[in-house]
């Protein structure tokens, strides 16, 4: 067993960023990632197309100055093997993975009441004792996938898109299916259209999407992004959801529709995911969505050649960006093409798969190659893979048996000492998730700085601060159109999951407030004992000290 301050899981984004922030305040830190890379989501997500839908500038570290001014980013939009160069180069740059210990799964960590410890366990046997257990594992990453009956008989290849294998895919001439029309599904179509010989999209739920309007980032745009950068960030943690622009503070309805058409065209060209911010009360409100919506549904119709696949593509019956809309380049364009069809799968249920492919209510598709662009068990699904056992042998999984529960999305009592990164109860996956990451985790550290100067050896989340949090964090998304349809920020996206809104809505800018009056009224909500509870330690007022 290795005796460690901290026990980061996941080397992505946030796990790296962790370990960085940890050692640098003198922490031993081991971070375990269960593959073989850094990476995280962009590690395993190398599917065709897939590239990030926040703008480069802004999907990066803001921790190092130096780093901002050295790396040169290529596309507006950076491609995910980009990405996966940038975090490659973090982890040289900083010599970050001397500290991570790669193809480690976590299976198991338990508490030690009594030493304030947790004893994390790999599947492979090894072992850890650490102060701090940090959960950096994602939102999006253990992947779901349907089981449809003969699956196992299909003789071509089945692949995820979360899990691309790391070998070359060679669509040349093949048969293709794709399941599922989320971002996953829309970036890889037009490419692989342009590939395969044949290309059937299956669709359940015709999503919203808005142009990338991705462009290569000429030296003069690099230049100005990068002479104002401290002010590009300023804006992006004072905004609600941590892009680097400025959100308009007019109502849709508050301007004429010749207004709004122009301010929607505009935005259209250029802003990418940020449409949804183009007036304030787009999420908020139905008539104002409204127009939003009925925009994008006339752009995305004006595309489409076919009036039968226009009418199946267009998308209806739920609120614009109420389930996360995509950022295409080209998708619903891809269907004007010979060799690509539309399988609406809510017409024609998939029945059955077969050696040869896909056996619908209509007819039999053949297929050489199925790709399950389905998604994921998101928020909870890795937080609760692994067997985390708090006080008593109470578990996470019976913890959170009807949805997670957290104080401020970071803690969870009866789980002393453990820390969540961007899960649920926390602005993730509304926002720009690198804003929040980084937001957190220098909140955390300060946390833990805090807990030394003072001799706490233990926190914990108080279960009233909890039962107010998730409150709040209720009545805020009954603000938004959100819990007006069904999607993976309220578990429908898996069945049986408790049906709960989990990210925290009410933006980066408040929940900024919020972390930050929390820490300097003593970390309120937290009980802070310089004595494991189990020993008869009791909470200590914490006299916090600013840096
Ligand atoms: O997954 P999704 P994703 N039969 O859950 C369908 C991020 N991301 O991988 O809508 C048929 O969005 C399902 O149908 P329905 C981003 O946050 C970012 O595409 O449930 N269809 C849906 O169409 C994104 O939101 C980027 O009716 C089935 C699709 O599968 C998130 O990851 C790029 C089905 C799943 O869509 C997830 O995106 C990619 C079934 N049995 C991803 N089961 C960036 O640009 C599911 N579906 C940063």
């Amino acid at each position: 067993m290795e005796t460690v301050d901290a026990v980061v899981i996941g080397a992505g984004f946030a796990g790296l960023r962790a370990l960085y922030r940890l050692r640098g305040m003198g922490k031993k830190v081991r971070v375990l990632e269960a593959s073989e890379g850094v990476g995280g989501v962009w590690y395993h997500n190398g599917y065709p197309g897939a590239r990030c839908d926040v703008e480069s500038y802004d999907y990066s570290y803001s921790f190092s100055p130096e780093l901002e001014q050295d790396w040169r980013w290529s596309e507006r939009y950076a491609t995910q093997p980009e990405i996966l160069r940038y975090i490659n180069h973090v982890a040289d740059r900083f010599d970050l993975r001397k500290d991570i210990h790669f193809s480690t799964f976590m299976e198991e960590a338990s508490y030690d009441e009594k030493a304030a410890r947790w004893t994390i366990k790999s599947r492979d046997g090894r072992v850890w004792s650490a102060q701090y257990f940090v959960m950096c594992v994602g939102q999006l990453s253990t992947t779901k996938a349907p089981n449809y009956p003969g699956q196992s008989d299909f003789q071509g290849e089945i692949i995820h898109s979360g899990v691309w294998p790391k070998h070359k895919v060679d669509f040349a001439g093949k048969r293709v299916a794709i399941i599922g029309t989320g971002s996953s599904g829309m970036q890889m179509t037009p490419i692989i259209a342009k590939e395969a010989k044949h290309l059937t999209v299956f669709q359940r739920t015709a999503n919203f999407s808005i142009p990338a309007s991705n462009a290569p980032v000429s030296d003069e745009e690099d230049r100005q992004v990068k002479a104002t950068y401290r002010q590009r960030r300023e804006q992006a943690w004072n905004s609600p959801t941590g892009l680097g622009f400025k959100p308009n503070k007019q109502s849709a309805l508050d301007v004429s529709p010749e207004e709004r058409e122009k301010v929607y065209e505009a935005a259209w060209n250029r802003l990418g995911y940020g449409f949804a911010l183009t007036y304030f009360d787009i999420l908020l409100s139905k008539p104002a969505n409204d127009t939003a919506a009925e925009f994008i549904r006339k752009k995305i119709g004006a595309v489409i050649n076919d009036p039968v696949v226009r009418e199946k593509l267009v998308p209806k019956g739920h609120a614009f960006a109420a389930r996360r809309p995509s950022v295409d380049s080209g998708y619903f364009q891809a269907f004007n093409r010979d060799n690509v069809e539309l399988a609406d799968v809510r017409e024609c249920p998939i029945v059955a798969f077969t050696p040869e492919g896909i056996r619908t209510t209509a007819k039999s598709h053949e297929f050489d190659i199925i790709i399950f662009a389905t998604g994921f068990d998101a928020f909870t699904g890795s937080l609760l893979k692994p067997n985390i056992v708090g006080r008593s042998g109470r578990t996470l999984r019976e913890k959170w048996s009807a949805g997670p529960v957290t104080q401020l999305g970071v803690s969870v009592s009866d789980f002393p000492n453990m820390l969540i990164v961007v899960g649920p109860g926390s602005p993730s996956l509304l926002s720009n998730v690198m804003v929040s990451t980084e937001e957190q985790i220098d909140w955390l550290a300060e946390l833990i700085r805090n807990m030394d100067a003072q001799h706490i050896v233990e926190f914990e989340a108080e279960p009233e601060a909890e039962v107010r949090w998730v409150a709040h964090v209720n009545e805020r998304a009954k603000e938004t159109l959100y819990m007006t349809a069904d999607s993976y920020y309220n578990g429908a996206e898996v069945a049986g999951k408790p049906k709960v809104f989990m990210p925290y809505s009410g933006g980066v800018r408040g929940y900024r407030r919020i972390l930050h009056k929390c820490a300097e009224e003593g970390y309120t909500g937290f009980a802070l004992r310089t004595q494991p509870a189990a020993l008869g330690g009791v909470p200590v007022k914490l006299q916090t000290v600013l840096s």
